[in-house]
């Protein structure tokens, strides 16, 4: 078998693009409550504080805070071993920065993880995905050092309360974001400047190095891991000028994993720091914390490749549509613009597995597309989405390979929305990536009725079999 006994079969979600709910039982606002939906031509926008008669799909998203049992039950009838969540940082500190956590929401997420038992599902929880609260934007956010406290106090909270429950964490979703979407990966600005993502980002570090030995300290089986945002680019051709670019550009992001796999930042950071005059903001104790802090695995996301070259100046690398100015000739693209690229996963995860020699974990990958709702033979709804198996299908054969032929020590597989939910780059319901369909529109509107895909049954079937079957 390719796949080893006790692989992590699973799906994943973030609380911000499932739950709704957005001021249920005592939660505070974030940063993902205050961002408009937009699509793939136009970009999401961040409101001053929650506008009247503006649409916000956070505060409604599919109303997993309410049917959270209804959909963990189809999880576990897929067979799923993990389901990989989020805990809504502003439900357990309102503010970010509470001195004393929220009870209900404490007991909300353990309600969760019960129930997540009950079937057999092992969670794998992320502390901040793609949120931070808003309370904390009156000291700067990342950009102060207050925000590493308030993290880690959360986090503390959380590997206290459940302890037992939970044994798999992820500290910040997609970390390198801090890059390009500051915003949404830490309540930063979107036009801060290079020194001040960089700060943010060290802070994010510090913040993830001091969760990992926590949670080491408070129960040693806790294993804790990085989630970086699968950036991945081929040179647009073997001119070593496009080689180069590519190398540079690949730094810009790889820095991330280094750092919180070694513990350390690589030297080719710390001279770029140096050519650009930024300046870390660092303290007595920190370097020796970073390194204590190192990961236990290294997780991420994987949707597609991407091509860099010379010409590449000004590359833009949004949510909607990667763009660095090149489009792969040799593969197809979604209709959001992401392209179709199996061999790329094996590629990735050879890359890191010779680069770091720590377990691995694809904890996103999928195809967001449109789907069609049709009735069933026996008058059920039903989406006949042979498109998404086919996705799946050719991804899972390159993890198989990397694991089989290659040698990766790979730890699990959780296909991003496992229910249709919101998208994080255009806030679109529409661009669906479960193996459950969820009857709700851009707007919000709709029965919220779950209905079972093909890919569900298919990919149960994948479950049974640890992957042997993928026809
Ligand atoms: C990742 C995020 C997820 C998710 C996914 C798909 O970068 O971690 O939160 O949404 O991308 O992206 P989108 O929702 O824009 O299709």
């Amino acid at each position: 078998m390719a796949f080893p006994e006790g692989f992590l079969w699973g799906g994943a979600t973030a609380a911000n693009q499932c739950e709704g709910a957005y001021l249920a039982d005592g939660k505070g606002l974030n940063t993902a409550d205050v961002m408009t939906a937009g699509d793939v031509n136009t970009r999401r926008r961040i409101t001053d504080g929650v506008i009247e008669g503006e649409n916000y799909p956070s505060h409604t998203a599919i109303d997993h805070y309410h049917r959270f049992r209804e959909d963990i039950a189809l999880f576990g009838e897929m067979g799923f071993k993990t389901y990989r969540l989020s805990i809504n940082w502003a439900r357990i500190f309102p503010n970010g920065d509470d001195t004393e956590p929220n009870e209900a929401g404490l007991a909300h997420y353990d309600e969760v993880f019960d129930c997540c038992r009950e079937h057999g599902i092992e969670p794998l929880v992320t502390l901040s995905h793609y949120e931070t609260p808003l309370g904390m934007q009156k000291f700067g956010s990342w950009k102060s050092r207050k925000a590493v406290d308030c993290f880690v106090r959360y986090a503390e909270t959380c590997f206290r309360r459940y302890k037992g429950k939970v044994r798999y964490w992820l500290t910040f979703n997609e970390i390198n974001c801090m890059s390009m979407m500051p915003w949404t990966a830490g309540g930063v600005p979107n036009d801060a400047d290079e020194q001040t993502r960089m700060t943010a980002a060290y802070h994010q570090f510090l913040a993830s190095a001091q969760a990992v030995q926590l949670a080491h300290q408070i129960d040693p089986e806790n294993k804790v891991g990085m989630m970086y945002g699968g950036i991945f680019s081929y040179p647009n051709t073997c001119d070593p000028k496009d080689v180069q670019a590519n190398d540079e550009f690949m730094r810009t992001m790889m820095f991330y994993p280094d750092v919180m796999v070694r513990g350390y930042y690589p030297a080719y950071k710390l001279r770029e720091f140096e050519r650009k005059g930024i300046v870390l903001p660092q303290q007595p104790g920190d370097a020796e914390l970073l390194k204590a802090g190192a990961v236990d695995f290294l997780s991420y996301s994987y949707y597609f490749s991407m091509v860099v070259g010379q010409k590449g100046e000004g590359m833009d690398v949004s949510m909607g549509s990667p763009e660095t100015g090149y489009t792969n000739p040799y593969i197809p693209q979604t209709p959001w613009g992401w392209s179709i690229d199996p061999y790329g996963l094996r590629h990735s995860l050879n890359l890191f597995w010779e680069r770091y020699q720590i377990p691995l974990m694809i904890v996103e990958n999928g195809l967001g597309t449109f789907d069609e709702l049709v009735e069933g033979p026996d008058g059920t709804p039903v989406v006949h989405d042979d498109y998404r198996i086919d996705y799946l299908r050719q991804h899972i054969k390159a993890m198989k390979d990397a694991v089989e032929i290659d040698g990766v020590d790979l730890m699990g597989y959780t296909p991003w929305g496992c229910i249709d939910l919101v998208s994080a780059g255009t806030g679109e319901m529409k661009k669906r990536y479960g193996f459950i369909y969820v009857d709700v529109d851009d707007e919000g509107h709709g029965t919220f009725n779950r209905y079972r895909k093909d890919s569900f049954y298919w990919y149960k079937k994948v479950i049974a079999t640890n992957g042997e079957d993928l026809s």
